[in-house]
């Protein structure tokens, strides 16, 4: 890796990275990049951005935890709310901190609680194992429109309440969301080129009048009527299940997909047992991270990895690379699904870790559980092509061939 020159120091000392993790050519195999990063220090600065960057697993999980020197009010992406406006009205979830964050995220645990999440088990399984049954009568198929997209989407809009067709905006809006975490380049300005109409789609969509009631948008309103949020904000916070819940899934299979695709060991161990489809969901996100990074904002001075950083300072928290860490993982470069991957931060870690992670483990379960069960091979059928995303890692295209099971 050539993106670190060991003489040449920054702020404090600091390694200095000139790479740029948002350029194409780092998104289209980030893993290289993040060896290089993770090898050039705890902490490096990445002098494209002035930002500081993580890629250690153990000090991104320490930056994690202390969520009052490393905040998100200040917002999770590079730019800075504080000087900057953001691209729409900040998340109350996201990019909160406590007591703020705190009230949100009570309103939104109790419409994702786990009662909630064990009653939709059943209908997710009948759902993922009709979409089986349809794909079995295909042959070939494209893993993202035709599986990692499709199951998502029937099986969440539903149980959020929102009903009619909702793919095209819910997809381009997650793209969109998770692109505007970085930089203003090209795909921000292409993602955007593709939101006509939806910014107002989903704030129509995210109102009481909207949600079919039983579903978890409607549960959120709940919490306003009991007072505990106003009705704006339940408004607000359905907008978060809406953005963070869909894109991030679909990226999540899409490469669980590709990963058992392309080893047919793997795939047999899966099919000898499918009770190890939660393993394989989550060893998915350690080894591919469909969310990559995250930024923080320093609140105070504070040393991590002999630096001292300043105050009021973005740093990048490359949750991927801290998923392949060496220092953390056995063999961390293999994908395996007998591995214990528990202690991955592809949710995140600490107060902010991803609250729909239960729900999103039942559609992961119940799908690649259907697939073990009835699908004997599962092969690549053509080149798979990357999706370039600011914050996702997953696929645009994968196609596969399916063979039933006998
Ligand atoms: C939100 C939100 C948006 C994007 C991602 C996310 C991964 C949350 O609107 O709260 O978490």
């Amino acid at each position: 890796m050539r993106n670190f020159t060991p003489e040449q120091a920054g702020p404090g000392g600091a390694p200095v990275v000139s790479a740029d993790p948002f350029s194409d050519e780092f998104l289209a195999d980030p893993f290289p990049g993040h060896a290089g990063l993770r090898e050039a220090g705890p902490v490096v600065w990445l002098e494209r951005y002035g930002v500081w960057g993580m890629a250690r697993h153990a000090e991104v999980q320490a930056a994690l935890r202390d969520h009052e020197t490393f905040c998100s009010s200040s917002g999770v992406g590079l730019s800075d709310f504080r000087k900057e406006k953001p691209w729409r009205p900040p998340s109350l979830l996201l990019e909160a901190d406590p007591p703020e964050h705190s009230r949100a995220r009570r309103a939104v645990a109790r419409a994702l609680s786990p009662g909630t999440v064990r009653n939709l088990r059943a209908g997710f399984a009948a759902e993922a194992d009709r979409l089986v049954t349809e794909l079995l009568a295909g042959g070939t198929v494209d893993g993202v429109t035709g599986i990692a997209e499709e199951y998502p989407l029937r099986v969440f809009p539903p149980a959020a309440g929102l009903t009619g067709d909702c793919r095209e905006q819910l997809l381009a809006y997650g793209d969109m969301a998770f692109n505007a975490f970085g930089p203003r380049n090209h795909l921000l300005a292409r993602s955007t080129a593709r939101m006509e109409g939806v910014v107002p789609w989903i704030a129509a969509h995210c109102t009481r009048q909207a949600l079919a009631p039983g579903g978890f948008g409607a549960r959120i309103y709940d919490s306003a009527d009991e007072g505990s949020i106003t009705e704006d904000e339940a408004g607000l916070l359905v907008r978060s299940l809406l953005t963070a819940g869909v894109d991030t899934t679909v990226v999540t299979l899409g490469c669980a997909l590709d990963c058992l695709a392309r080893d047919p060991g793997q795939w047999q161990l899966l099919r000898d047992d499918p009770s190890l489809a939660g393993a394989a969901f989550e060893e998915t996100l350690r080894y591919a991270s469909p969310v990559q990074t995250f930024f923080r904002t320093t609140t105070r001075p504070v040393a991590a990895g002999g630096i001292t950083l300043g105050a009021g300072e973005k740093v990048l928290l490359f949750l991927a690379a801290a998923n392949r860490d060496p220092r953390r993982w056995e063999d961390p470069d293999r994908f395996d699904i007998r591995r214990r991957a528990v202690g991955h931060v592809g949710f995140g870690y600490g107060i902010h870790a991803c609250i729909g992670a239960a729900l999103s483990r039942v559609e992961g379960e119940e799908l690649l559980a259907a697939l073990a069960r009835r699908v004997a091979t599962l092969a690549p059928a053509g080149e798979p092509v990357r999706r370039l995303n600011n914050t996702l890692s997953g696929f645009a295209s994968l196609p596969l061939v399916l063979t039933p099971a006998r």
